[in-house]
């Protein structure tokens, strides 16, 4: 593992647009589109251990309007869902499926209130994907716990993807052509899934909380390391050229913008009461 010197400044600058795009020598594809659902006014009744208070619905609804507005600034599509009532979580898109090329994996949420979330995203993305896979009983797998990094796959084992899903999605990877890993998150305060404590940001590099900087996984990338005051931060959206970011944690803000990051930061206040992040608001292929 290398972290990263601070004068260095290799941009990871996208050669083409709308297609794949070459970063040094990795291929990486380049998002057209992103699936969004807006909170629904029950989104306070929704599942959380942060001690932040409740939610603010209409504040919730704004700061997601930005997320949007940011992810068109980054090139993006946006395929529009409707609120869901009866599922407080299921703006957390991002935890029902699993999308690589050529393929959609629906996950089976590790929590018994958001399971039902997987029926209608089933609905869209088959207008979008021919093939898909679907984790089973007993396997559970949240799509938090999955971070591609390019060929390679880390698939965390948490509180709501147990090893059984870990496996299932490890094997519908190596049917697609990808290698995984998995990781252990269990236990880790504030860090829900493995996309809590990681991001992966093209060319090698990973931004990484302090508790997974050590392990062997991760010890072929160039890391940002993330303060632990500033944990909630390592939870990035890198999108084409862009990289969305929360608003309020200037150590790691101001590593990335040095390292030639075009950062948009973004207020997620509302959704970390509800223990989300940046990724988990949308699903991009
Ligand atoms: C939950 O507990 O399922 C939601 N309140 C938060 C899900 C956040 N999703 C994510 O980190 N991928």
């Amino acid at each position: 593992m290398v972290v990263l010197p601070r004068e260095t400044s290799k941009i990871p600058k996208f050669l083409a647009k709308g297609g794949d795009a070459i970063i040094g020598q990795e291929k990486t594809i380049m998002f057209k589109n992103a699936i969004v659902r807006p909170p629904a006014k029950t989104f306070n009744q929704g599942l959380t251990t942060a001690q932040f208070g409740s939610p603010d619905f209409e504040l919730a609804l704004a700061q997601h309007e930005l997320y949007c507005i940011a992810l068109q600034k980054c090139g993006v599509e946006l395929i529009r869902l409707e609120a869901e009532e009866n599922y407080p979580d299921s703006t957390f898109v991002e935890d029902v499926a699993v999308l690589i090329r050529g393929a959609a994996i629906l996950s089976n949420p590790g929590a018994q209130s958001r399971k039902g979330e997987v029926m209608a995203m089933r609905t869209v993305l088959g207008r979008y994907f021919q093939k898909m896979y679907t984790i089973t009983p007993p396997g559970t797998l949240d799509g938090g716990d999955i971070c591609e990094a390019g060929h390679h796959f880390f698939i965390g084992i948490s509180e709501r993807t147990n090893e059984e899903g870990g496996r299932q999605m490890a094997e519908f990877l190596k049917n697609e052509g990808f290698t995984s890993s998995s990781v252990q998150v269990a236990g880790i305060p504030g860090i829900l899934h493995l996309k809590s404590g990681l991001t992966f940001l093209g060319n090698n590099r990973l931004v990484l909380i302090d508790a997974f900087a050590g392990l062997p996984q991760f010890k072929e990338y160039d890391v940002f390391r993330v303060d632990e005051a500033e944990n909630y931060a390592a939870n990035c959206v890198w999108v084409n050229d862009h990289l969305l970011m929360a608003k309020g944690y200037p150590k790691l803000r101001q590593s990335l913008v040095h390292h030639g990051y075009q950062v948009l930061s973004l207020d997620m206040s509302e959704y970390r009461k509800m223990d989300g992040g940046l990724s988990c608001l949308s699903l991009r292929f």
